[in-house]
C-alpha cells in the first residue's frame, strides 16, 4: 500500500512540476514578446551609413573603389585591389566637418517616411566612432574640425520626436586597431592579401576597444537595438566572445535588442538574439516566427557613392516593406547622408513618397500580423484585430487582376464588409474557392493598393486561424 502511495504522491509531483515548467515558458516567451513588440508592431525603420567613407564617396584619385561599390568600404577597395594606406584614409578625419548636419532633420525625415526607428553607423569597419569615445581618440570629437557629438544629438532628436534609436557596430571588423579583424580572405583577393589578426592580438582589441566601446554607447544613449554585423563565418567570435558581449549588452541595458549578425552563420543563433537579420537585400519568401529584418539599400551603396546611380523605384521598395510585412519581417532601409549631412535628394524623394503610401495604407502595415492564409500571386496579406470583436484582413494589391477578380483562396466565412482601404468604397463579394471580391475597373494606387476585408473576430479565430 504504501509502496502504491509513493509512486501515486511521485506521479502527482511530476505532473505538478511539468505544469510550472510549461508555465515558466510560456511567462519567458511573453516576456521576449513584449520586449521585442515595439520592434515588430514597428515594421519600418531607417538604416543611416556615415562616416568619414561619406567623404570621398567611392571614389578614390579620381578612380571609382574597385570590386564591390559599396562607399564604405573605400579603405581596402579604393586603388583596388592594393588599397589604400591606413594613414592616407585616416587622415579624412581632417576633413570631415558634415556642416549641414542637423539631427533633427533626419529624424522628421525618418518621420515623414513612416519609419518608427533609425539604425546609424556608430561605428564601421573603419573603427571611426561618432560619438566621443573615452576608449578611442578615433571619433568625431578628438579627431574631426566637426566637434559634435553626432549620436548625442541624433538621440535627443529621435527622443523628441518618439523615434527609436539603434546602433550599428562592427564588433569583429576594425580596420583601425592593429588587432581588430581584415576582411577575410577567402572573399577578398586584395595585393597583397589581408593580413589575418592573431587571436591573441585580436583579444586585445576586444577589450581594448570593443567591449569598452559597446558599453560606453548603451551607457551614454541607451539604445533601442545594437545591430551588429559578421558575414562569411568568422571563426575568431568564439562562443565565449559571444556570450560575454551578450551578457555585457544584457547586464548594461535588458531592455536592448541584440541582432543575429552578431554571428550570422551560428547554429542555434536565433535562441541567444531578440530579432534575426537578414543578409544584405534578402527577402525571405516566407513567414519567419521570430521577429526579422532586412536591411536593403535604395541604390547599391550603403555609404553615399557619388558615382551610384542605380537607384530603386519607390513601388520596389513598397513591394519589399509590405512583402516582409506579411511574412512578420521589418524592413530597415537604408540611407547614406553626403559629406555635409545632408540626404541625397533621390533618397529623400523614396522616402516621402513612401510615407505618402504608408498616411494612407499604414494601418495595413504597423502592428499586423502575418499573412494567416497561403502565398498568393496578386499581393500580400497581413491582419489585425480592431476594436468591437471584429479582425480587418489587409489585401495589398501588387499585379491587379484584369477581370477585376481577386480570390482568396482559403478564405471560408463571409465577411461583415469589404472595401478599399483609401476610398472607402464598399466591394461586392461572394463565396468562390474561398472569398472571391469584385474590384473597381483601376487600382487607386497604381503600385500596391489596400483592400480591406472586414470579419468577426471569432469567427475568423475559429475558422482562418484555426485557433479555439
Ligand atoms: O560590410 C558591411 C557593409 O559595409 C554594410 O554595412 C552591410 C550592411 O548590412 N553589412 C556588411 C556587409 O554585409
Amino acid at each position: 500500500m504504501i509502496k502504491l502511495k509513493t509512486i501515486t504522491n511521485k506521479f502527482i509531483l511530476s505532473i505538478i512540476l511539468a505544469g510550472l515548467i510549461s508555465l515558466l515558458e510560456v511567462q519567458a516567451q511573453e516576456k521576449v514578446e513584449q520586449k521585442t513588440k515595439w520592434f515588430t508592431d514597428a515594421r519600418f525603420g531607417m538604416f543611416i551609413h556615415f562616416g568619414l567613407y561619406s567623404v570621398p564617396a567611392g571614389v578614390w584619385d579620381g578612380e571609382i573603389s574597385g570590386r564591390n561599390m559599396y562607399a564604405e568600404w573605400i579603405q581596402k577597395q579604393g586603388n583596388w585591389p592594393y588599397g589604400i594606406k591606413d594613414q592616407e584614409y585616416q587622415a579624412l578625419a581632417r576633413e570631415f566637418n558634415p556642416t549641414q548636419f542637423n539631427a533633427e532633420e533626419w529624424v522628421l525625415n525618418a518621420k515623414a517616411a513612416g519609419m518608427k526607428y533609425i539604425v546609424i553607423t556608430a561605428k564601421h569597419h573603419d573603427g571611426f566612432a561618432l560619438w566621443p569615445s573615452k576608449v578611442s581618440d578615433f571619433n568625431v570629437m578628438d579627431a574631426t574640425p566637426f566637434k559634435r557629438d553626432l549620436l548625442g544629438e541624433l538621440s535627443d532628436a529621435c527622443k523628441k520626436h518618439d523615434i527609436r534609436l539603434g546602433f550599428y557596430y562592427s564588433h569583429w571588423q576594425d580596420w583601425e586597431h592593429p588587432g581588430g579583424a581584415r576582411p577575410p580572405i577567402k572573399q577578398f583577393n586584395s595585393i597583397p592579401p589581408q593580413i589575418q589578426v592573431t587571436d591573441k592580438d585580436f583579444d586585445i582589441y576586444w577589450r581594448e576597444k570593443c567591449l569598452p566601446q559597446v558599453k560606453e554607447l548603451i551607457e551614454n544613449y541607451h539604445p533601442s537595438l545594437m545591430w551588429f554585423d559578421t558575414w562569411g563565418d568568422p571563426q575568431i567570435i568564439t562562443d565565449k566572445r559571444l556570450d560575454e558581449l551578450i551578457s555585457l549588452v544584457r547586464k548594461t541595458d535588458p531592455n536592448c535588442l541584440i541582432n543575429s549578425r552578431i554571428l550570422m552563420r551560428r547554429k542555434g543563433i536565433e535562441n541567444k538574439v531578440d530579432f534575426l537579420s537578414m543578409g544584405d537585400n534578402s527577402f525571405p519568401t516566407e513567414t519567419i516566427d521570430m521577429p526579422w529584418e532586412t536591411s536593403g539599400t535604395m541604390n547599391h551603396s550603403w555609404g553615399y557613392h557619388k558615382l551610384d546611380y542605380h537607384w530603386e523605384s519607390t513601388e520596389g521598395l513598397l513591394r519589399k516593406l509590405v512583402g516582409n510585412t506579411s511574412r512578420n519581417g521589418n524592413f530597415q532601409l537604408n540611407i547614406g547622408p553626403k559629406a555635409d549631412g545632408t540626404f541625397p535628394a533621390a533618397s529623400i524623394r523614396r522616402l516621402r513618397e513612401i510615407g505618402a503610401w504608408l498616411f494612407v495604407n499604414g494601418k495595413g502595415i504597423y502592428n499586423t500580423n502575418p499573412n494567416p492564409l497561403k502565398n498568393v500571386d496578386w499581393g500580400y496579406i497581413t491582419w489585425k484585430e480592431i476594436p468591437e470583436g471584429k479582425v480587418n484582413l489587409y489585401l495589398h494589391v501588387s499585379d491587379w487582376p484584369q477581370n477585376q477578380d481577386l480570390t482568396l483562396p482559403g478564405f471560408s466565412i463571409l465577411p461583415e464588409k469589404v472595401y478599399v482601404l483609401e476610398s472607402g468604397e464598399e466591394l461586392d463579394f461572394y463565396p468562390h474557392q474561398g472569398l472571391m471580391v469584385k474590384l473597381p475597373p483601376t487600382p487607386v494606387d497604381s503600385r500596391i493598393t489596400v483592400i480591406v476585408v472586414e470579419t468577426d473576430s471569432e469567427l475568423f479565430k475559429k475558422y482562418i486561424l484555426k485557433t479555439r
